[in-house]
């Protein structure tokens, strides 16, 4: 079976399900908003509830070359929580830690270990956004409230998705501190500025690109339905279907966006296989479903990966044969580097109709085999590497047998 057949691309843009329908609220709103049942600015921030988050402020500063911007925690007089809020561009990680024993909501570390609790959404209108996710099926998690400070006022709400994951929906224009009420700002713990004097980036990523989620087995379709039902998603063309499921991929997928297509959650469930599907690894050791990688964007994937690995970050590893490939070498053509510079740092490269990307993804970044990280330099594609998802695939075996599933 050729790799072609393993995601059907019709054109990325081609999209079907939900019919526009103009929120009754929006008089003043634009011609997109319009058309668009359920705004959405982009990814406000990743949450993540980690068992150290002091120690993984330090991991997302000095290896991920992060910016930490905000804390709250006791001092504060945040009682149950340490958060460390850093960025990297328009991408940023709330790293959230319990304080002590009986911090309520800390058995979610206990059941799923560091892991992500919220994928945030900026949204124009917070309150619309609830009122239309909740009428649509959506589980209410928080109804709209008005957090204020001498900064402004952020207004929030949140809903609940896969597992134990939520989708805060909050509107931040009217508010200028650091993050959010209750937080303070708090300096770098890496001066950047030395690192970028000897020649490292400004930044090693400059935005969240996608977000995937793992549920389980014949629920995906369940769950693309609720991003459609519930926030007017619709279903971009590439997708992991059936027929090449049991192949080698052991996981079905489709992608689902906002209006825009600037939010993208491609869903995993997994598929029966020759062996354990790297989908049902990762339900066994997290506990259930929940946020299985976080694609990074950069504008230089080979300097960030010589820096994250310099830091000590571990990458899957891609053999030599995918690079001495000749039709690989055909079908992609030329690219802004030399191939041998992609093969030197393991770096994956496809290309479709709109142009070519290129993508490495880490090991997992905790002691489970459950969340890990992508970083992804676009070119004109709006894919996800469908022409990688073979060789990505037998990394990710390879990796799940070190850890004896054989
Ligand atoms: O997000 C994607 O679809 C790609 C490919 O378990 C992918 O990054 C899909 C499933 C998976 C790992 C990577
Ligand atoms: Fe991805």
């Amino acid at each position: 079976m050729s790799h072609e057949t393993v995601a059907q691309v019709t054109g990325p843009r081609q999209a079907f399900g939900m019919t526009a329908v103009a929120h009754p609220a929006a008089t003043h709103a634009s011609p997109e908003q319009l058309t668009d049942p359920f705004p959405v600015k982009g990814v406000d921030h990743i949450a993540f509830l980690v068992g150290n988050a002091k120690q993984a402020a330090h991991y997302y500063s000095t290896a991920f070359g992060m910016t930490l911007v905000a804390y709250r925690g006791p001092e504060q007089g945040y009682r149950d929580y340490a958060e460390y809020v850093l960025t990297s561009g328009s991408a940023r990680f709330v790293l959230r830690g319990a304080v002590h024993a009986a911090a309520p909501g800390a058995d979610h570390h206990a059941r799923h270990g560091d892991g992500v609790t919220d994928i945030a959404l900026e949204v124009p209108d917070v309150d619309a956004a609830y009122a239309y996710a909740v009428k649509h099926g959506a589980r209410g998690l928080q109804a709209p409230e008005d957090l204020t400070d001498e900064h402004g006022t952020v207004r929030i709400a949140a809903i609940a998705t896969y597992g134990d994951t939520r989708h805060t929906l909050l509107d931040r224009s009217r508010y200028t501190g650091p993050f959010q009420p209750g937080f303070v700002t708090r300096e770098p713990i890496v001066d950047r500025s030395a690192l970028v004097a000897a020649g490292a980036p400004k930044r090693l990523f400059q935005a969240v690109d996608h977000v995937v989620g793992n549920v389980e087995l014949g629920r995906m379709d369940e769950w693309v339905e609720f991003y459609h039902r519930v926030m007017g998603f619709t279903n971009m063309a590439e997708f992991i279907g059936d027929d090449i499921a049991t192949d080698y991929s052991a996981l079905m997928s489709k992608v689902v966006a906002n209006g825009t297509r600037k939010v993208k959650f491609p869903l995993n469930e997994p598929a029966i296989a020759r062996k354990k599907s790297q989908i049902d690894e990762y339900l066994e050791f997290y506990g259930g479903p929940g946020a299985q990688h976080i694609a990074l964007a950069t504008n230089d994937i080979l300097a960030t990966v010589d820096a994250m690995r310099a830091a000590g970050v571990e990458f899957l590893n891609t053999p030599d044969s995918y690079y001495d490939d000749p039709e690989l070498r055909a079908r992609i053509g030329n690219v802004r580097a030399p191939i041998e510079e992609l093969k030197k740092r393991r770096i994956l490269v496809d290309r479709d109709e709109d142009g070519y990307l290129l993508q490495i993804f880490t090991k997992p970044v905790q002691d489970r085999p459950t969340v890990f990280f992508e970083l992804i330099e676009r070119h004109g594609s709006l894919g996800f590497g469908k022409g990688n998802f073979k060789a990505l695939f037998e990394a990710i075996e390879r990796e799940q047998d070190t850890r004896g599933n054989l």
